[in-house]
C-alpha cells in the first residue's frame, strides 16, 4: 500500500492518552481496535517505554498499528536498554545481564517493569518485538533514526545485512565497548558526544555527574564547545567558550544541508516545535515531563516547514512531575 504522506511522532514514554489525542488530531481513528488513517502512515521515532504512567497501553497501541501496517517504528535507546537489561547471558560459566542491574539502570526501567509485572508473558512478547524494530528507516522522501544519522555506520550495517537486533551475536557485541556493534548502537540510538574540556565534570538536572556532553551532528564549522552542545543542560560558562581542538573536531559528524530530510527524537527539547535546520527536525519535546507530544506532517517537501508540526499538551495524570531527565 502506498501512502500520500507520513506523520512522524516523537518520544511517547508512556503518555498513551496524549498519544491517542495526537493521533486523533492528525486524522487517525480507531478501526477494529487499531488507529488508522485512510491515506497516511505514522512513523514512531522510538522511546515508547519508560517513565510515564501508561507504558503498556502505549506499546499495545503502537505495536497494533505497526502490525496492521498503519505505522512503522524505529528503535529508541530506551527500548534497546530494555532489551539489554532483560537479556541474560552466560560468560565463563556465570550468568549476567547485558546491561548491568545497577541503581541508575534500575531507576530508568522501573516504571516499565512495574507496569508489566502482572503480564510477564506480554513483556516477553514485547521484548521479542523490540528485537525486530529497525535501527533506522530510509525512504526516498526522508530518513528517521532515534538520535543520530551516521552515514558511514549505516552503510556498513547495510553491507553486513544488519537491520535490527534480531541476531543474538549482534545484540551481545553491542554492549562491548569498542566493537563496531557497540559503536552502531551507541551512535544511532544515543548520538554524538564529547568529553568536557580539561577532564571536568558537570551535574545535570537529573542529578547525575557527567564527563561528556551531547553534541550536534549538523554544526557547520563549529569553533567552540558552545557551538556544538545540544542537550537540556547548558555547559558551565567557563567551558562554553573553550575552542574545539583538531581531535574533537574529528569526532564530530556533519549531516549536510543537501541530504534528504531527517527526523530524530531523543533530545528533550522545550519551547515551540520548529526545524533545527532546514532538513533536520527533532520531535522530542519532553512530553512525559508535561512538555508536548509532537508530530511532523511530512508531505514530501525537501525543506521542512514550521507549520507542519503538530503538538498536543500532555493531559493531567499522563506524565510525571519530577525533574528527572534520564538521558
Ligand atoms: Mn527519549
Amino acid at each position: 500500500m502506498s501512502f500520500q504522506g507520513y506523520d512522524l511522532i516523537g518520544d511517547v514514554h508512556g503518555s498513551a492518552r496524549t498519544l491517542e489525542r495526537l493521533l486523533q488530531q492528525l486524522g487517525y481513528s480507531l478501526v477494529k481496535g487499531v488507529y488508522r488513517h485512510p491515506r497516511r502512515q505514522a512513523v514512531f521515532i522510538g522511546d515508547i517505554v519508560d517513565r510515564g504512567p501508561r507504558i503498556r497501553e502505549a506499546l499495545h497501541l503502537v505495536r497494533n498499528m505497526v502490525l496492521a501496517g498503519s505505522a512503522q517504528m524505529v528503535i529508541g535507546n530506551h527500548e534497546y536498554n530494555c532489551l539489554t537489561y532483560c537479556t541474560e547471558v552466560e560468560v565463563a560459566g556465570r550468568h549476567r545481564y547485558l546491561r548491568p542491574h545497577d541503581p541508575r539502570h534500575e531507576r530508568q526501567i522501573r516504571e516499565t517493569l512495574e507496569q508489566f509485572a502482572p503480564y510477564p508473558q506480554e513483556w516477553q512478547d514485547f521484548l521479542q518485538w523490540f528485537r525486530e524494530l529497525p535501527l533506522y528507516l530510509e525512504t526516498p522522501l526522508f530518513r528517521a533514526v532515534h538520535a543520530c544519522w551516521d552515514g558511514a555506520i549505516i552503510e556498513r550495517l547495510k553491507r553486513e545485512g544488519v537491520r535490527d537486533f534480531s541476531d543474538d551475536g549482534f545484540l551481545r557485541r553491542s554492549v562491548e565497548r569498542g566493537t563496531f556493534e557497540w559503536q552502531a548502537a551507541d551512535r544511532l540510538l544515543r548520538g554524538t558526544y564529547l568529553p568536557l574540556p580539561n577532564g571536568e565534570e558537570m551535574t545535570s538536572a537529573d542529578g547525575y555527574r557527567r564527563r561528556v556532553f551531547r553534541t550536534k551532528f549538523w554544526a557547520d564549522e563549529p569553533q567552540t564547545h558552545a557551538d556544538v552542545v545540544f542537550q537540556p543542560d547548558p555547559l558551565p560558562a567557563h567551558l562554553a567558550g573553550v575552542p574545539l581542538g583538531p581531535a574533537e573536531k574529528a569526532r564530530l559528524l556533519h549531516y549536510g544541508a543537501d541530504q534528504r530530510p531527517l527526523f530524530i527524537g531523543h533530545y528533550w527539547r522545550e519551547g515551540e516545535p520548529a526545524p533545527i535546520t532546514p532538513n533536520i527536525a527533532c520531535l522530542d519535546y519532553s512530553a512525559v515531563k508535561y512538555g508536548k507530544l509532537v508530530a511532523y506532517r511530512m508531505d514530501g517537501e525537501s525543506r521542512l516547514q514550521p507549520e507542519h508540526f503538530v503538538a498536543v499538551e500532555v493531559e493531567p495524570g499522563d506524565g510525571v512531575q519530577d525533574g528527572d531527565t534520564v538521558y
